[in-house]
């Protein structure tokens, strides 16, 4: 239906994406915090406890096809979720990332933030 809606595209779920599966709820995943437009829930590949995935419910490939408005959304739910993980998990920092196309390790192409909670001398390199 995207060729003949170019319109649409972006805000349509996309039938072979796995993050759109997941805000419909056909793949489980550990919900943390929800809005209308936006979800967040526990990475299934945790480079550390707690590491988290805050995504636009809608479907954009990356931070390149992300409506201002999205990202002021995503952005908005940053800092909540940042700190129930920090609580949650006793981190003492956090890192925010966002892989953008393959080349710089994007794998699910549907934009996404990861929330990464560190320690001292975790020895994590991100
Ligand atoms: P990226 O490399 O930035 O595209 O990160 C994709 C992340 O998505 C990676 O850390 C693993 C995570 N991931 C992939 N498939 C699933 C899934 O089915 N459920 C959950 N919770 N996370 C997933």
């Amino acid at each position: 239906f995207h060729d003949d809606a170019p319109g649409e595209v972006g805000i349509m779920p996309e039938a072979d994406c796995i993050f759109c599966k997941i805000v419909k709820g056909d793949i489980p995943c550990a919900r943390i915090y929800e809005t209308e437009h936006v979800l967040a829930f526990l990475d299934v590949a945790p480079v550390a406890p707690g590491h988290t995935l805050v995504i636009p419910k809608a479907h954009y490939a990356n931070l390149f096809d992300l409506p201002e408005e999205e990202g002021r959304r995503l952005f908005a739910a940053l800092a909540p979720v940042g700190r129930a993980i920090m609580a949650a998990t006793g981190a003492s920092g956090i890192n925010v990332q966002m892989n953008n196309y393959e080349s710089a390790g994007q794998v699910v192409f549907h934009a996404h933030l990861h929330l990464i909670p560190r320690r001292a001398g975790d020895g994590l390199a991100l």
